[in-house]
């Protein structure tokens, strides 16, 4: 297994500050391998369960609670964890579609926000393959104005309705469907380049997301679990029995 430290102070300032941190060799190259042949074999489907396959699958609960991740998703949230989501984000060369930039606070409201996610680079990744991109920063201006996105080079399969219910017991329903921050500049968006085994942890607020994959040999695999402090409160009743994180 491989081991990273506690972060530094400073690397602390600079998530507080940008919204994301990138930090290399989480995962192991035996663990890395290890995910891939395990999603490449047929798996019991008691074990797919969706966004909340760390409820199950062995493997990915073992990854969603990996100690080099869990312990800077705990100084990061100032306490214990609970696992929220989780998700492969496998994109194929020659155009596999991107996810149009937006804030995950948007789809996963909450209160306090503490919501923050741990994205990992099972491939090299970088903008040649459809890399992860981020507005550092703009965790700090609030939610965003978006509109649905039609881009044809993005995902856009994406449309339900959630029930919501806060403290008090009352309940009310949101429509969602996969939006996108409205006028974006090009020039604010930072392509980052992860390689294989390391990560990045971003704010729930932090605007993120990825293009097309340019590449025309190139896959850019990816896997990314978000987590809330334990004591949060989640406003989607799908993910209100989020389980709490091993340590
Ligand atoms: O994989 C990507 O390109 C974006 C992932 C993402 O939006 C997320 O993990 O919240």
């Amino acid at each position: 297994m491989s081991t990273t430290g506690p972060l530094t102070p400073g690397q602390v300032d600079q998530f507080n500050r940008d919204g994301f941190l990138v930090v290399n060799n989480l995962l192991s190259p035996a663990e890395i391998a290890a995910y891939i042949e395990h999603q490449s074999k047929p798996r019991p489907k008691e074990w797919n369960l969706g966004l909340q396959c760390h409820k199950a699958d062995p493997m990915i609960k073992r990854l969603a609670n990996h100690p080099n991740i869990l312990s800077i998703v705990r100084q990061l949230v100032g306490g214990r964890a609970r696992i929220v989501q989780s998700m492969p984000l496998d994109k194929a060369p020659a155009g596999g579609k991107g996810i149009p930039l937006h804030q995950d606070t948007h789809y996963l409201p909450c209160e306090p926000n503490t919501l923050m996610a741990c994205w990992i680079a099972v491939t090299d990744t970088d903008a040649g393959n459809g890399g992860f991109c981020v507005v550092p920063a703009s965790h700090k201006r609030g939610l965003h104005p978006t509109h649905w996105s039609q881009d044809p080079t993005q995902r856009e399969e994406f449309e339900t309705t959630y029930t919501m219910r806060d403290r008090a017991g009352k309940e009310w329903q949101v429509p969602m469907k996969r939006f996108e921050i409205d006028n974006l500049r090009q020039q604010d968006i930072l392509p980052l380049t992860i390689p294989k085994g390391g990560g990045v942890f971003f704010h729930g607020m932090i605007i993120h997301g990825s293009f097309a994959n340019p590449s025309p040999d190139r896959i850019r695999r990816a896997w990314a679990v978000h987590y809330v402090h334990e004591k949060t409160w989640l406003l989607r009743t799908d993910v209100q029995d989020a389980v709490m994180a091993e340590m």
